[in-house]
């Protein structure tokens, strides 16, 4: 019986990666931006996606490392030979879909920053939803998607509805990094411009990082209630403002603690 519905297992597998990848590649402005009136970066956001800002400069330098030992002719991309004739990672049908993914301005060749992207986008999405997998069959079905408790139930059913391009009522990997990869990618800068910051702002945290740390509710934004309270917080003399003191004080403090939205 185990035997039986491992090799149903693997042939559902087989046959969404011939599917998924049989399609023509989706270039990312062709992807909807907002599912039940949520912004898809928000909802990967709320999924756990923390994308370039969730690696550190070893992951980048490893991710760069294999991009090059591919990279065989050395002229900084890879060409459908080099990635998908001359590959050995699972089968070319799967590495032709990996290719028109990670090639984001869909020229036929993959530079290191798309390659670095499209590595950090699908190995943290991998990694998100295998823990969905709590009967470990290779799919995320839709009531596991909802059990995981990321997004409410409503929420939950209509992104897991996006992601199930078949509509069969469960996800294998190639069909949800498929829409993950568009969502992941939809009204960002390019992979060159995104690596690159990445690798600049490792030292400083940055005012952007510091500031989100009081984006109370979580849903990406900073709303001037979230800073009035921080403020009030963190005013220890009550005078309405923040002296330098008051500042060094509160900047010495956690973070503080993150709330559910609606929580
Ligand atoms: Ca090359
Ligand atoms: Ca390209
Ligand atoms: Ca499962
Ligand atoms: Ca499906």
């Amino acid at each position: 019986m185990k035997t039986i519905s491992c090799l149903l297992a693997a042939a559902t597998v087989f046959w969404a990666c011939n599917m998924v990848t049989a399609q023509r590649p989706v270039r990312n402005q062709d992807a909807p931006t907002m599912v039940a009136n949520i912004e898809v970066g928000v909802i990967l956001q709320r999924l756990g996606a923390k994308m370039e800002q969730g690696v550190n400069q070893r992951q980048l330098q490893g991710y760069a490392r294999h991009f090059q030992t591919v990279d065989r002719d050395n002229d900084g991309q890879h060409s459908k030979t080099e990635y998908i004739d001359n590959g050995n990672y699972l089968t070319p049908q799967s590495r032709r879909g990996i290719f028109n993914a990670a090639d984001n301005d869909g020229n036929g060749f993959v530079t290191e920053p798309e390659y670095v992207l499209n590595r950090v986008i699908t190995d943290e999405a991998k990694e998100i939803m295998q823990q969905m997998d709590k009967n470990r069959n290779g799919s995320i079905q839709q009531t596991e998607f909802v059990a995981s408790g990321k997004l409410d139930p409503e929420l939950a059913e209509s992104v897991f509805n996006a992601l199930d391009v078949d509509r069969n009522g469960s996800l294998v990997v190639p069909e949800y990094l498929r829409i993950w990869g568009q969502w992941a990618r939809a009204g960002r800068a390019s992979p060159a411009e995104r690596i690159s910051a990445r690798k600049g702002n490792e030292m400083k945290p940055g005012l952007a990082k510091t500031l989100l740390r009081y984006d109370t509710n979580q849903d990406g934004q900073l709303e001037p209630d979230e800073l009035l309270e921080w403020i009030r917080k963190a005013d220890r003399n009550g005078d309405g403002a923040l002296n330098r003191q008051e500042l060094e004080a509160f900047e010495a403090t956690k973070p503080p603690s993150k709330k559910r939205p609606g929580g």
